[in-house]
C-alpha cells in the first residue's frame, strides 16, 4: 500500500475529525493508500504536542512554512482558522503538495480565486472538506435527484440553526471564538452554516443565480480575548436569503446562531413535480422521501432509514439496520478523496467549487447591503 503522509495545520475541533478521518479510513475502504499522521503544525508547542501524543502523529512543527518544506510529507491538511487558508493553501501548492482545506474555502472570492490558480498551476489534488455532503441520507439525495425521480425542481429550502452566541458575555477572538471575528472569520454564519448549505444546495440542484438578503448584528460589542478591551462585532450573526437556481427553481436559506434551543439543526427540503425529499442532521440516518408515482390510497412521506448495504458508504460499516454519524462523514470524504487519486477523477467538493460557494456568500453579504438582488459570479 502507497503512504500519504499527512501534515495537519490546525488543531482545534476540526482537525479532530480529520484526524480521525484519517486513522480509521483504512479499516473501512480497501484502498490503494494509506494516510500516515506524519507531523502536526500548531504555533503553541505544547498544545501540539498533546495532540500529536492523543492522536498518533509521529512530530511537531509550529511554523507551517517547514512542514511545508518537508520532504517526508505529501499532503498539507488545513484546519486552521479561515483568514491562514490562502496563504497556507499557496504556498502548498507551489511545493506540489496535495492540499484539503477546511470550509469555507476563503474568507471571500476573490482570495478564493487566488488558491485555484494555485491549484491548477500546480496540478496539485485538491478538496474542501464540506463533510455534509457524505452523510448516506444526502448521498442517497443525490442520487434519486440525477436519476431524475422528483422531475422538474420547484423549490429548494435550507436552514441552518444554532444558540451558542446568544450570552452577550461571549467573548471574540481566540480558539474556537475566532468565529465570531470577522478579521480571521471572514464572515460570521453567512461563511460558517450557509456555506454548508449552499454547498450541499448547490450539489444537488445546481448553480445559484441571484440572490437577496438580509443579515442581523444582534450583539454589537464583545470583549476580544487577545485584548480584553471591548470592540465591536462586524460578523453577521444571522443571514437569511431568497435565491433563484439556474433550472429556474426558487429557495429560502436561514442561519443563525440565536435560534434559543438549536445547537446545529441543518435541514433542507426539495420539492419537484414528481416528489420531495426532506432531510435533518439531528436525524441524520433518515431521508424523507415523498413519490407522486406511488399508488394515490397510500402515497405519503416515507422516512427512509438509510443504513443497508445498498444505501451509498454503509456496507463499509456495520450490517444493515446499524446507524453511524457525524465523524463518518469526514472517513468518507478521505475515502473519495484517495478513490479520486486511484482513478485520476478528483472527487468534489474542489477548490473551483469552495469558490462557487465564496461566489454565493459573497453575494449575499453585498445583498444584505445594497438590499437589492445581486448576481452571483460564475465560476470560469
Ligand atoms: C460552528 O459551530 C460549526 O462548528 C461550524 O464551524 C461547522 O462547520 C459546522 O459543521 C458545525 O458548526
Amino acid at each position: 500500500m502507497k503512504q500519504l503522509r499527512v501534515g495537519l495545520i490546525g488543531y482545534g475541533f476540526m482537525g479532530r475529525t480529520h484526524s480521525n478521518a484519517f486513522r480509521k479510513v483504512n479499516n473501512f475502504f480497501d484502498l490503494d493508500y494509506q494516510p500516515v499522521l506524519k507531523a502536526i503544525c500548531a504555533r503553541d508547542a505544547s498544545k501540539a504536542k498533546a495532540f500529536a501524543a492523543q492522536w498518533g502523529y509521529e512530530s511537531v512543527e509550529t511554523d507551517w512554512k517547514k512542514l511545508i518544506e518537508r520532504d517526508d510529507i505529501d499532503l498539507i491538511d488545513i484546519a486552521a482558522p479561515n483568514n491562514a487558508h490562502a496563504e497556507i493553501a499557496i504556498a502548498a501548492a507551489k511545493a506540489g503538495k496535495m492540499i484539503l482545506c477546511e470550509k469555507p474555502l476563503a474568507m471571500n472570492g476573490p482570495q478564493a480565486e487566488t488558491m485555484v490558480a494555485a491549484v491548477k498551476k500546480a496540478k496539485v489534488p485538491n478538496m474542501v472538506w464540506y463533510n455534509y455532503r457524505r452523510v448516506p441520507a444526502v448521498t442517497l439525495a443525490k442520487q434519486l435527484i440525477d436519476e431524475g425521480r422528483l422531475g422538474k425542481i420547484f423549490h429548494y429550502r435550507a436552514k441552518f440553526l444554532q444558540d451558542w452566541t446568544i450570552n452577550a458575555d461571549l467573548p471574540q477572538g481566540g480558539a474556537g471564538l475566532w468565529r465570531l471575528d470577522a478579521k480571521v472569520a471572514g464572515s460570521g454564519v453567512t461563511g460558517d452554516l450557509l456555506a454548508h448549505c449552499i454547498d450541499t444546495a448547490m450539489w444537488l440542484n445546481g448553480n445559484i443565480d441571484t440572490v437577496t438578503a438580509m443579515t442581523e448584528t444582534f450583539i454589537k460589542e464583545r470583549k476580544h480575548t487577545e485584548t480584553g478591551k471591548m470592540t465591536k462585532v462586524t460578523i453577521d450573526d444571522a443571514s437569511a436569503f431568497l435565491a433563484r437556481f439556474s433550472n429556474g427553481s426558487l429557495a429560502t436559506f436561514e442561519s443563525t446562531r440565536y435560534a434559543r434551543g438549536h445547537k446545529a439543526l441543518y435541514t433542507f427540503e426539495i420539492n419537484g413535480e414528481n416528489g420531495s425529499l426532506a432531510w435533518d442532521l439531528h436525524d441524520l440516518h433518515r431521508l424523507q422521501v415523498f413519490d407522486y408515482k406511488d399508488e394515490s390510497k397510500i402515497r405519503g412521506w416515507k422516512s427512509v432509514h438509510v443504513t443497508d448495504g445498498d444505501h451509498p458508504y454503509m456496507k463499509n460499516w456495520w450490517v444493515p439496520g446499524l446507524q453511524i454519524g457525524y465523524e463518518h462523514t469526514f472517513v468518507h470524504q478521505v475515502a473519495d478523496f484517495i478513490q479520486g487519486l486511484q482513478s485520476g477523477k478528483m472527487a468534489g467538493p474542489t477548490f473551483k467549487e469552495g469558490l462557487a460557494t465564496d461566489y454565493v456568500t459573497d453575494a449575499v453579504l453585498k445583498s444584505a447591503k445594497t438590499k437589492r438582488w445581486e448576481k452571483v459570479k460564475k465560476v470560469r
